[in-house]
This record gives structure tokens, C-alpha cells and sequence, in this order.
């Protein structure tokens, strides 16, 4: 049986549903944002990552509907959250099929105004590898969602080769280190210093430094001394049920 065939069905019946990662301070462990991540508990499969189902609605051309149905959970959650009283940015990953979409930022922009959700609560994740796609139309499409009011967040940092120069005239506002350059901070001098050079060279270009996938202790300790500005991973919180989130943030304020 197809697991196409499932996906369609999947979010026809709202089988889709959102986890939400926080993502804290450096300087005080305040939680600043949250990540969502598309969750998909198949009937009789169980859980499937999205690793596995994006490719595939992207391939089925599933994609521009999955991902609208992805913004608009999320910004609704964010709404509610709003009226709790919690300004907390919402981060949302955008894949190249919606990423080349012309129309994008226009049907953010509609789902922002339905829930009265402030754009600059809303940051967008792409992965590094696709912004140095078609640079003329990423380019665009980037200055499109920051006149917006929107955040960006390059993801995945250092998982693809870069062209520094490309990349430094796209206008976005954060840069996510993968967790492949923090895997061995704390066990090889090498690692330490790429880690240290590119989150100087994020820093010397006006973006927000963001590390991603910590696990121990002793690597936040190096990238805190680093001057690394938020992180995010296993050691402070997993990705969560929306309704445990208001928690985390009294608990980190
Ligand atoms: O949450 P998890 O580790 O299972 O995510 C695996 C991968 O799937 C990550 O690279 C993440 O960015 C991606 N992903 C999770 N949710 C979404 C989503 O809603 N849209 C897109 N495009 N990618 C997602
Ligand atoms: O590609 P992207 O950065 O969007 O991937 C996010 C995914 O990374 C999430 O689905 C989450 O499950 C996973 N993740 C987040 N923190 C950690 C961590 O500390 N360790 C590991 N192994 N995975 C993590
Ligand atoms: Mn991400
Ligand atoms: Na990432």
C-alpha cells in the first residue's frame, strides 16, 4: 500500500500534528522561541519522522499543502499563546517546494492577519543547502518575507558549502549551527575553533547565533563561552505537546 495514498488521508483526517522544541538564552536560560516539528502517528505504522514523509509529499507535489496546513496549526498555536500572555517566537521549517512558491509570502501573510499573529513573532527555517539554491529567486523571496515583518533562520549551518559571499548579501536574521559541528566540541581542539570561527563570522555579520542539537553539559559550557546567543536541544527540552510549552517558559523565566 502507498504510503502517498496514506499522506493524503493522514491530512485529510488531521493525522498530522505539531511537537514544539524550545529554544533558550545564553544569557539567562529564558526560553525565546519554539520549533515546530510536523509529526505524522500513522494508524497502523506508528510514528513516521518527517525525515521520511516531507520527502515524499514533495515528491507527490503534497508539499504547498502540507506546508500551509503545517503554518497555519502553528501560528494558531502561536495565537493562543499570544492571549496566555507568552510573546514567544514560533519558528517554522519551509521546504524548497514551498520555498519556490511565488505565492508564499502572500498566504503567510493571509494566515498571519486570520489569527492576528505579529509577523515578527514568526520566523522561517530553511536549510542552508536550499538557500544557495536559485540565489536571484531565494534573494527575492527572502526580502519579500522580511519586508513582511517575518524572521530567517539559515538551518542546518555548516551541513553544505556555502558561498560566504552569496550568503552574506541574503538578508536573514538568524543562522542555525548543525548539530554535526557541536557533536565533538568538547573532545577535539579542531572542532572547537570551526565552531568558534563561524559563530564569529555569524556574529561580525549581524545574525543571531543559534546552536542546535546540545546534548551534554559540557558542550554548552564551550559554546556559552563562545558567545553563542540561544540554544536549543536534548540537554534543556525535547520537542513537546503545545500545552506543556506555557510550563517551560514560566519555569525559565
Ligand atoms: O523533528 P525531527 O528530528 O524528527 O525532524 C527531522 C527533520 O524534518 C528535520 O530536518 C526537520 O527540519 C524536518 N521537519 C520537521 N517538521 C517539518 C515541517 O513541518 N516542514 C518541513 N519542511 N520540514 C520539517
Ligand atoms: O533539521 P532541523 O534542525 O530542523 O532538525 C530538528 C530536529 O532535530 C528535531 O526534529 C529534533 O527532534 C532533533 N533534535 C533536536 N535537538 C536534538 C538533540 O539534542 N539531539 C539530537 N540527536 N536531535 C535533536
Ligand atoms: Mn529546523
Ligand atoms: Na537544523
Amino acid at each position: 500500500r502507498d504510503v502517498e495514498g496514506d499522506l493524503r488521508r493522514a491530512m485529510e483526517c488531521n493525522e498530522i500534528t505539531l511537537a514544539y522544541q524550545p529554544r533558550f538564552s545564553t544569557t539567562d536560560l529564558s526560553c525565546v522561541a519554539v520549533e515546530a516539528l510536523a509529526r505524522w502517528t500513522h494508524p497502523e505504522r506508528g510514528s513516521i519522522s518527517p525525515e521520511v514523509f516531507v520527502p515524499i509529499a514533495e515528491q507527490a507535489g503534497l508539499m504547498p499543502l502540507l506546508g500551509a496546513a503545517v503554518f497555519e496549526k502553528a501560528i494558531k498555536q502561536c495565537s493562543i499563546w499570544q492571549r496566555q500572555g507568552l510573546s514567544l517566537s514560533v519558528s517554522v521549517n519551509v521546504s524548497p517546494a514551498e520555498f519556490a512558491d511565488t505565492n508564499l509570502v502572500p498566504r503567510l501573510l493571509t494566515i498571519l492577519k486570520k489569527y492576528r499573529v505579529d509577523p515578527n513573532l514568526v520566523e522561517i527555517e530553511i536549510t542552508e543547502t536550499m538557500a544557495m539554491g536559485d540565489f536571484e529567486s531565494t534573494q527575492e523571496q527572502m526580502i519579500a518575507l522580511r519586508s513582511a515583518g517575518l524572521k530567517i533562520a539559515i538551518d542546518d549551518f555548516g551541513t553544505g558549502y556555502s558561498n560566504l559571499s552569496q550568503l552574506s548579501r541574503l538578508p536573514y536574521t538568524s543562522m542555525k549551527l548543525d548539530r554535526s559541528l557541536i557533536l565533538d566540541i568538547t573532545s577535539r581542539d579542531s572542532s572547537l575553533d570551526i565552531f568558534r570561527a563561524v559563530t564569529g563570522m555569524a556574529k561580525a555579520l549581524g545574525h543571531v547565533t543559534i546552536a542546535e542539537g546540545i546534548e551534554t553539559q559540557e558542550q554548552y559550557d564551550a559554546l556559552a563561552e563562545i558567545g553563542c546567543d540561544e540554544v536549543q536541544g536534548f540537554l534543556f527540552a525535547k520537542p513537546m505537546h503545545p500545552d506543556a510549552i506555557p510550563a517551560v517558559v514560566a519555569r525559565s523565566r
